[in-house]
C-alpha cells in the first residue's frame, strides 16, 4: 500500500510532512483513491463556525472505492468471515465479487421501496452480514444511514429515528446473542408508535420467530431482494454529501446525531486502519466492536472493506457458550490482528487463563484496544497471555466525532507503552490546555485534550442543530476542538488519555451521559430527583451510581427493594439495558449550592468510597446531606 509507514522514521517523516503541509500530504493519500471528479481544493475550514470541509467539490461513491476499484484484482478474496452466535452454526465467507452483489442488489431493493439519495434510513440490527450490506447499500444509493445499537431500547430508538426524520427502518426479527434468542422487530414495532416519518420497514429473517408484519408498511428482505437485479450504477456523491449519522450521548440533553460526511471519511478510515494495524493482503482482521458503535463502522465496515481486507464478523458474545470464545474464534479463523475493548480484557480475565489454553494463538500478529483507558494490569495481561509477549498492543484513542483513531501506536513501528496512547497519528495536531485554554507546553504535563488542526474525518456538525456541534466541541475554547477527555503528556512525550472531564461516563467501553441517566430515571412516578455519577468499576471501567429522591415509600406500597428494582427496570427501559444503574442510593436530599447546582464533585468522592477530601461543604445550601449520605455509604 502506497500510504502505508514501515518504520519509526518513516513515521517522524510522514508525521512532519503532514503538519508542514497538511494539504499536500493528504492531497497524495486522497489520489489513491477513486474519484469520479477530482477535487478543486483540499480544504477549507475555520473551528469558529465550525465549517470544515475536505476535498473540495471532489465526487465520488464510496462503495465504489471499496468495490469497483478492485474486483479484478481482489474479487475472489474473502471480504467477510461471519462467526454466528453458536458455534456449531456453520460460519460463512462472503467474497468481495459476493459482497458486492448483494449489496448492488439491496440497493435496489431500497430504490425500489422509494428511499432517495439524501434520505436517512435507520439500520436496528444484529451482527450479520447484512447489517453490513445495508449500510453499503445505502451508501450506494447515497441514503444517509443511521445505525442504532440493537440493545438500545424502543424509546432510545424512537427519539433517534425522530430526530433524523428517517423515513425507512432495516431490521429482523430476532437476534441470537448468547443463550437465549431475543426479539427485534417488537421494539421497532413499540419504537415506531412514536415515528410519523417511517413509511418502510425492511425485515431481514434471522430467527424465524413469529412476528407481525403490518400491511403496506413492512416487507421481507428476502422477498424484496429476489424482485431486483444485482446490478446497480452508484450514485454520485459530492465529497462534503452525508454518509452517516450516529448518535452518541454528551453531557446535556439527548444523544447528539454525530455527522461524517463522505470523502474525509474515507481518505481517513482507510489510511489510520492501513497503518495502525499494519493490515497485509491476505491477513484476517477482526474487530469485535458492534457496529451500532463509531468503532464497527470505522474498523469493520469502512476501513477494512476500503483497503481490500478479510474481516471477522462476530454475531455473538465473549462469554457464550464460555469465556474461551473469543481465543477459539481466533484460532479457527487464524486471526492476524484482534481488536478489542478494555471491559472485555478485564472480564476474561477474570475468567482465569484455563480458557485460553486449549487454543492456538499463534497466527495474532497485533492485539488492539479501544474504548476506555486500559490500566496498566489489564494491558500486561492481554500482552502476556493473548500475545504471549510477542505482539505489540495499540492502544487506540478516538471518538464517534473524530470518525477514526487519532492518537495511537503504529504496530511494530512507533513504540507502545502499558496504558498510553503514545502518539498522535500523522494528520492529528493534539495540543494540551489547562483550564483556562493556556496550551500547556513541552513534557510532563497535563490538562484537556484538544485539537488545533481538522482532519478528514472529522464531525461536521451534529444532524438539526449546528449550534449544538459549536457549543460542545467549539466554544470551550476558541479555535479548537475540544474532545471531553483529560490527559497527560509524559516526560518522554507520549500521550496517556485519563478520562472524560465532563459529565459523561464510560461503562464498558459504552458512553452515557449522566444527565441522560438521570433523565431516565426521573420517568418513574415516584421518583423527585436524582443525580447520577460514575465510580471506578473493576470490569466495567466505570459502574453507574445513581442518587435518588423519591416519594414516601410506606405510602406508596413499596420497600426499598422493590423501588431500586422498579427505577433500574425504567432505565433499561428508557435508554436499554446498557445504562442500568450498578448502585442505588435512597436519599432525602443532594448536596447542592446556593445556585442550586448539584455538587457532583461530592457524591463522585462518596461513590468511590472516600468520604474525607471532600472539600469545604459549609458553603453548601444543605451541608447535613452530606453527613447523611456518607452515613448511608458506610463512611
Ligand atoms: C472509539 C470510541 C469516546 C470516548 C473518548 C474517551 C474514551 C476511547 C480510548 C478512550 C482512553 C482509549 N468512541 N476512549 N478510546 N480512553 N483510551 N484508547 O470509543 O465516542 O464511543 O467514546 O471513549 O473518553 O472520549 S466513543
Amino acid at each position: 500500500m502506497a500510504f502505508q509507514i514501515h518504520s519509526l522514521g518513516g513515521y517522524l517523516h510522514e508525521y512532519q510532512k503532514s503538519v508542514a503541509d497538511p494539504e499536500g500530504f493528504w492531497e497524495d493519500i486522497a489520489s489513491t483513491f477513486f474519484w469520479r471528479k477530482r477535487w478543486d481544493k483540499v480544504l477549507d475550514w475555520n473551528f469558529e463556525g465550525p465549517d470544515v470541509k475536505w476535498f473540495i467539490n471532489g465526487k465520488l461513491n464510496i462503495t465504489e472505492n471499496i468495490f469497483e476499484r478492485r474486483l479484478y484484482t481482489h474479487g475472489d478474496q474473502t471480504a467477510i468471515i461471519w462467526e454466528p452466535n453458536d458455534p456449531k452454526e456453520p460460519s460463512t465467507r462472503i467474497t468481495y465479487k459476493e459482497l458486492y452483489e448483494k449489496v448492488c442488489n439491496f440497493a435496489n431493493v431500497l430504490l425500489n421501496n422509494g428511499v432517495k439519495k439524501g434520505d436517512r434510513v435507520a439500520i436496528y440490527m444484529p451482527m450479520i452480514p447484512e447489517a453490513a450490506i445495508a449500510m453499503l447499500a445505502c451508501a450506494r444509493i447515497g441514503a444517509v444511514h443511521s445505525v442504532v445499537f440493537a440493545g438500545f431500547s424502543a424509546t432510545s430508538l424512537a427519539d433517534r429515528i425522530n430526530d433524523a426524520g428517517v423515513n425507512t427502518v432495516l431490521t429482523t426479527d430476532g437476534a441470537y446473542r448468547g443463550a437465549k434468542p431475543l426479539s427485534i422487530k417488537p421494539i421497532v414495532d413499540e419504537a415506531l408508535e412514536k415515528c410519523s416519518s417511517v413509511n418502510k420497514v425492511i425485515v431481514f429473517k434471522r430467527t424465524s420467530e413469529e412476528v407481525q408484519m403490518k400491511n403496506g408498511r413492512d416487507v421481507w428482505w428476502h422477498e424484496e431482494t429476489a424482485k431486483v437485479s444485482s446490478e446497480n450504477k452508484a450514485e454520485v456523491m459530492d465529497s462534503e454529501d452525508m454518509l452517516f449519522i450516529l448518535y452518541t450521548s454528551g453531557s446535556t440533553g439527548k444523544p447528539k446525531g454525530v455527522v461524517h460526511t463522505t470523502g474525509g471519511y474515507m481518505v481517513y478510515s482507510s489510511y489510520t486502519f492501513r497503518n495502525v494495524f499494519q493490515y497485509e493482503d491476505g491477513d484476517v482482521f477482526w474487530c469485535t466492536a458492534d457496529v451500532g458503535w463509531i468503532t464497527g463502522h470505522s474498523y469493520i465496515v469502512y476501513g477494512p472493506l476500503l483497503s481490500g481486507a478479510t474481516v471477522v464478523m462476530f454475531e455473538g458474545i465473549p462469554t457464550y457458550p464460555d469465556a474461551g470464545r473469543f481465543w477459539q474464534v481466533i484460532d479457527k479463523h487464524k486471526v492476524n490482528q484482534f481488536y478489542t475493548a478494555p471491559t472485555a480484557i478485564r472480564s476474561l480475565q477474570a475468567f482465569g487463563n484455563d480458557f485460553i489454553t486449549p487454543y492456538d494463538l499463534s497466527s495474532l500478529k497485533l492485539l488492539g484496544s479501544v474504548g476506555e483507558p486500559i490500566n496498566e494490569e489489564a494491558w500486561r495481561w492481554y500482552h502476556t497471555f493473548i500475545g504471549k509477549g510477542r505482539v505489540p498492543i495499540v492502544d487506540t484513542w478516538w471518538q464517534t466525532e473524530t470518525g477514526g483513531i487519532l492518537i495511537s501506536p503504529i504496530a511494530g513501528v512507533t513504540p507502545t507503552k502499558p496504558a498510553f496512547a503514545t502518539l498522535p497519528l500523522p494528520g492529528v495536531q493534539p495540543i494540551i490546555v489547562d483550564a483556562e485554554g493556556k496550551e500547556l507546553k513541552g513534557n510532563g504535563v497535563e490538562g484537556n485534550l484538544c485539537i488545533k488542526f481538522p482532519w478528514p474525518s472529522m464531525l461536521r456538525t451534529t444532524y438539526g442543530d449546528h449550534e449544538r456541534c459549536r457549543q460542545t466541541y467549539f466554544s470551550t475554547y476558541k479555535n479548537l476542538y475540544f474532545t471531553g477527555d483529560g490527559v497527560k503528556r509524559d516526560e518522554d512525550g507520549y500521550y496517556r488519555i485519563l478520562g472524560r472531564v465532563d459529565d459523561v461516563i464510560n461503562v464498558s467501553g459504552h458512553r452515557l451521559g449522566t444527565a441522560e441517566i438521570e433523565n431516565a430515571i426521573n420517568e418513574h412516578t415516584l421518583v423527585i430527583e436524582s443525580a447520577v455519577v460514575g465510580y471506578p468499576h473493576d470490569i466495567k471501567g466505570q459502574g453507574i451510581y445513581a442518587y435518588v429522591i423519591c416519594e414516601d415509600l410506606a405510602k406508596n406500597q413499596r420497600t426499598e427493594k422493590v423501588l431500586v428494582n422498579e427505577i433500574i427496570e425504567t432505565v433499561s427501559k428508557i435508554i436499554g439495558p446498557i445504562a442500568k444503574p450498578d448502585k442505588i442510593m435512597l436519599v432525602s436530599g443532594l448536596p447542592k449550592t446556593r445556585s442550586g447546582k448539584i455538587m457532583r464533585r461530592i457524591l463522585r468522592k462518596i461513590a468511590e468510597g472516600d468520604g474525607s477530601n471532600l472539600g469545604d461543604t459549609t458553603t453548601l445550601l444543605n451541608p447535613e446531606i452530606v453527613d447523611e449520605i456518607k452515613v448511608k455509604a458506610g463512611l
